[in-house]
Protein backbone atom coordinates (compact mmCIF):
# COMPACT_ATOMS: atom_id res chain seq x y z
CA UNK A 1 0.00 0.00 0.00
CA UNK A 2 1.33 3.31 -1.25
CA UNK A 3 1.24 5.64 2.08
CA UNK A 4 1.67 9.64 2.15
CA UNK A 5 0.98 12.01 5.04
CA UNK A 6 -0.63 14.71 4.74
CA UNK A 7 -0.88 15.55 8.88
CA UNK A 8 0.62 14.83 11.42
CA UNK A 9 -0.63 15.11 15.33
CA UNK A 10 0.44 18.66 15.47
CA UNK A 11 -0.78 19.94 12.18
CA UNK A 12 -4.31 18.16 12.73
CA UNK A 13 -4.04 20.40 16.50
CA UNK A 14 -2.80 23.53 14.69
CA UNK A 15 -5.39 23.22 12.07
CA UNK A 16 -8.43 22.83 14.70
CA UNK A 17 -6.81 25.41 16.45
CA UNK A 18 -6.95 27.53 13.97
CA UNK A 19 -10.46 26.75 12.60
CA UNK A 20 -11.66 27.30 16.66
CA UNK A 21 -10.37 30.96 16.29
CA UNK A 22 -11.81 31.30 12.57
CA UNK A 23 -15.43 30.52 14.01
CA UNK A 24 -15.55 32.71 16.99
CA UNK A 25 -14.26 35.47 14.62
CA UNK A 26 -16.48 35.04 11.89
CA UNK A 27 -19.19 34.63 13.97
CA UNK A 28 -18.06 37.53 16.44
CA UNK A 29 -18.56 35.27 19.39
CA UNK A 30 -20.17 32.19 19.73
CA UNK A 31 -23.51 32.81 21.28
CA UNK A 32 -25.32 31.69 18.86
CA UNK A 33 -23.23 29.51 17.72
CA UNK A 34 -23.80 25.88 17.55
CA UNK A 35 -21.60 22.99 16.64
CA UNK A 36 -22.93 19.89 14.49
CA UNK A 37 -20.64 16.90 14.59
CA UNK A 38 -21.53 14.48 11.19
CA UNK A 39 -20.07 10.89 12.88
CA UNK A 40 -18.67 9.22 13.40
CA UNK A 41 -15.20 11.30 12.79
CA UNK A 42 -16.79 14.40 12.30
CA UNK A 43 -18.13 13.85 15.90
CA UNK A 44 -15.02 14.06 17.13
CA UNK A 45 -13.42 16.60 15.54
CA UNK A 46 -16.57 18.49 16.49
CA UNK A 47 -15.98 17.72 20.55
CA UNK A 48 -12.45 19.04 19.98
CA UNK A 49 -13.29 22.07 18.30
CA UNK A 50 -15.88 22.27 21.06
CA UNK A 51 -13.45 22.18 23.53
CA UNK A 52 -10.59 24.47 22.44
CA UNK A 53 -13.58 27.46 21.21
CA UNK A 54 -14.38 26.84 25.53
CA UNK A 55 -10.82 27.94 26.24
CA UNK A 56 -10.43 30.56 24.02
CA UNK A 57 -13.82 32.03 25.03
CA UNK A 58 -14.04 31.17 28.33
CA UNK A 59 -17.88 30.28 28.32
CA UNK A 60 -19.52 26.96 27.08
CA UNK A 61 -21.21 26.29 22.87
CA UNK A 62 -23.86 24.27 22.03
CA UNK A 63 -22.95 20.97 21.02
CA UNK A 64 -24.98 18.05 18.82
CA UNK A 65 -24.32 15.57 15.82
CA UNK A 66 -25.62 13.76 13.42
CA UNK A 67 -25.61 10.28 12.11
CA UNK A 68 -25.95 9.99 8.44
CA UNK A 69 -25.02 6.87 6.45
CA UNK A 70 -25.06 6.07 2.65
CA UNK A 71 -27.85 3.67 0.93
CA UNK A 72 -25.25 1.65 -0.56
CA UNK A 73 -23.03 -1.50 0.23
CA UNK A 74 -19.73 -0.36 -0.58
CA UNK A 75 -17.69 3.14 -0.95
CA UNK A 76 -16.78 3.05 -4.78
CA UNK A 77 -20.64 3.86 -6.12
CA UNK A 78 -19.67 7.72 -4.63
CA UNK A 79 -23.07 8.93 -6.38
CA UNK A 80 -25.74 7.44 -4.46
CA UNK A 81 -27.87 9.67 -1.89
CA UNK A 82 -27.15 9.39 1.37
CA UNK A 83 -29.79 8.80 4.45
CA UNK A 84 -29.60 10.77 7.96
CA UNK A 85 -30.23 7.85 10.46
CA UNK A 86 -29.98 9.16 14.31
CA UNK A 87 -29.95 12.63 15.32
CA UNK A 88 -28.91 14.47 18.95
CA UNK A 89 -29.59 18.14 18.32
CA UNK A 90 -29.95 18.69 21.73
CA UNK A 91 -30.36 22.30 21.08
CA UNK A 92 -32.89 24.96 19.50
CA UNK A 93 -31.62 25.51 16.39
CA UNK A 94 -33.94 28.20 15.34
CA UNK A 95 -32.19 31.42 15.05
CA UNK A 96 -28.77 30.17 15.37
CA UNK A 97 -25.94 29.51 12.89
CA UNK A 98 -25.13 25.92 13.04
CA UNK A 99 -21.89 24.99 11.84
CA UNK A 100 -22.08 21.46 10.10
CA UNK A 101 -18.92 19.51 11.18
CA UNK A 102 -17.13 16.39 8.99
CA UNK A 103 -13.60 14.96 8.65
CA UNK A 104 -14.07 15.02 4.66
CA UNK A 105 -15.51 16.76 2.16
CA UNK A 106 -16.24 14.81 -1.05
CA UNK A 107 -19.10 14.83 -3.24
CA UNK A 108 -21.20 17.06 -1.11
CA UNK A 109 -23.96 14.32 -0.99
CA UNK A 110 -23.30 13.88 2.98
CA UNK A 111 -23.80 17.48 3.82
CA UNK A 112 -26.79 17.90 1.48
CA UNK A 113 -28.38 15.22 3.36
CA UNK A 114 -27.37 16.92 6.98
CA UNK A 115 -28.54 20.02 5.74
CA UNK A 116 -31.78 18.30 4.89
CA UNK A 117 -32.12 17.12 8.64
CA UNK A 118 -31.63 20.46 10.21
CA UNK A 119 -34.04 22.68 8.64
CA UNK A 120 -36.79 19.51 9.34
CA UNK A 121 -35.54 20.20 13.07
CA UNK A 122 -36.03 24.44 13.19
CA UNK A 123 -35.07 27.45 10.69
CA UNK A 124 -31.38 28.49 11.39
CA UNK A 125 -30.28 31.69 10.84
CA UNK A 126 -27.01 30.88 8.92
CA UNK A 127 -25.50 27.68 8.48
CA UNK A 128 -22.02 27.36 7.56
CA UNK A 129 -19.09 24.04 6.72
CA UNK A 130 -16.33 23.19 8.59
CA UNK A 131 -13.99 20.13 7.26
CA UNK A 132 -10.44 18.70 8.05
CA UNK A 133 -9.91 17.68 4.65
CA UNK A 134 -11.34 19.05 1.70
CA UNK A 135 -10.35 16.49 -1.06
CA UNK A 136 -12.35 18.03 -4.24
CA UNK A 137 -14.51 16.21 -6.76
CA UNK A 138 -18.10 18.26 -5.81
CA UNK A 139 -20.88 17.04 -7.37
CA UNK A 140 -23.09 19.49 -6.09
CA UNK A 141 -22.80 23.51 -5.53
CA UNK A 142 -21.02 22.82 -1.74
CA UNK A 143 -18.15 24.58 -0.40
CA UNK A 144 -16.44 24.85 2.88
CA UNK A 145 -16.47 28.00 5.36
CA UNK A 146 -13.34 26.63 7.10
CA UNK A 147 -10.75 24.29 5.68
CA UNK A 148 -8.18 22.27 7.80
CA UNK A 149 -6.37 21.63 4.61
CA UNK A 150 -7.28 21.44 1.37
CA UNK A 151 -6.42 18.03 -0.70
CA UNK A 152 -5.98 17.48 -4.70
CA UNK A 153 -7.04 13.95 -4.73
CA UNK A 154 -7.90 11.40 -7.65
CA UNK A 155 -10.93 9.70 -7.38
CA UNK A 156 -9.19 6.21 -7.05
CA UNK A 157 -7.37 7.42 -3.23
CA UNK A 158 -8.85 7.61 -0.19
CA UNK A 159 -8.06 9.90 2.62
CA UNK A 160 -7.67 8.01 5.71
CA UNK A 161 -8.22 10.34 8.74
CA UNK A 162 -7.08 8.35 12.43
CA UNK A 163 -8.38 10.16 15.42
CA UNK A 164 -6.91 9.15 18.93
CA UNK A 165 -10.31 8.72 20.50
CA UNK A 166 -11.47 6.11 17.79
CA UNK A 167 -8.22 4.76 16.32
CA UNK A 168 -5.53 5.77 19.30
CA UNK A 169 -3.68 8.01 17.18
CA UNK A 170 -3.85 11.20 15.21
CA UNK A 171 -2.46 11.40 11.87
CA UNK A 172 -3.99 12.20 8.15
CA UNK A 173 -3.15 9.93 4.92
CA UNK A 174 -3.64 9.47 1.51
CA UNK A 175 -3.85 5.73 0.32
CA UNK A 176 -3.78 4.78 -3.05
CA UNK A 177 -6.26 1.78 -3.53
P1 LIG B 1 -15.96 8.44 9.39
O1 LIG B 1 -16.97 9.51 9.15
O2 LIG B 1 -16.07 7.78 10.70
O3 LIG B 1 -14.57 8.90 9.10
O4 LIG B 1 -18.84 6.88 5.19
C1 LIG B 1 -18.63 5.96 6.21
C2 LIG B 1 -17.22 5.99 6.70
O5 LIG B 1 -16.30 5.57 5.68
C3 LIG B 1 -16.82 7.38 7.12
O6 LIG B 1 -16.20 7.25 8.36
C4 LIG B 1 -15.84 7.81 6.05
O7 LIG B 1 -14.83 8.61 6.57
C5 LIG B 1 -15.27 6.52 5.54
N1 LIG B 1 -14.84 6.64 4.15
C6 LIG B 1 -13.59 6.45 3.72
N2 LIG B 1 -13.52 6.67 2.41
C7 LIG B 1 -14.74 7.01 2.00
C8 LIG B 1 -15.26 7.37 0.74
O8 LIG B 1 -14.57 7.46 -0.28
N3 LIG B 1 -16.58 7.67 0.70
C9 LIG B 1 -17.36 7.60 1.81
N4 LIG B 1 -18.62 7.91 1.69
N5 LIG B 1 -16.90 7.27 3.02
C10 LIG B 1 -15.59 6.97 3.11
P1 LIG C 1 -19.37 13.06 0.50
O1 LIG C 1 -18.95 12.32 -0.74
O2 LIG C 1 -20.84 12.98 0.72
O3 LIG C 1 -18.87 14.50 0.50
O4 LIG C 1 -18.67 12.32 1.71
C1 LIG C 1 -19.31 11.23 2.32
C2 LIG C 1 -18.81 10.90 3.69
O5 LIG C 1 -17.68 10.12 3.52
C3 LIG C 1 -18.41 12.09 4.57
O6 LIG C 1 -18.61 11.79 5.93
C4 LIG C 1 -16.95 12.21 4.30
O7 LIG C 1 -16.31 12.68 5.46
C5 LIG C 1 -16.57 10.78 3.99
N1 LIG C 1 -15.53 10.66 2.96
C6 LIG C 1 -15.61 10.85 1.65
N2 LIG C 1 -14.43 10.61 1.05
C7 LIG C 1 -13.61 10.24 2.06
C8 LIG C 1 -12.24 9.87 2.10
O8 LIG C 1 -11.51 9.79 1.11
N3 LIG C 1 -11.74 9.56 3.33
C9 LIG C 1 -12.49 9.63 4.47
N4 LIG C 1 -11.90 9.34 5.64
N5 LIG C 1 -13.76 9.99 4.46
C10 LIG C 1 -14.31 10.28 3.26
MG1 LIG D 1 -16.93 11.53 7.70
Amino acid sequence: MKRSTILDEAAIRRALTRIAHEIIERNKGTDNVVLVGIKTRGETLADRLARRIEEIEGKPIALGNLDITLYRDDLSKKSLDPEVKATELPHDINGKTVVLIDDVLYTGRTVRAAMDALVDHGRPDYIQLAVLIDRGHRELPIRPDFVGKNVPTSKSEQVVVRLSEVDATDEVFIKQQ
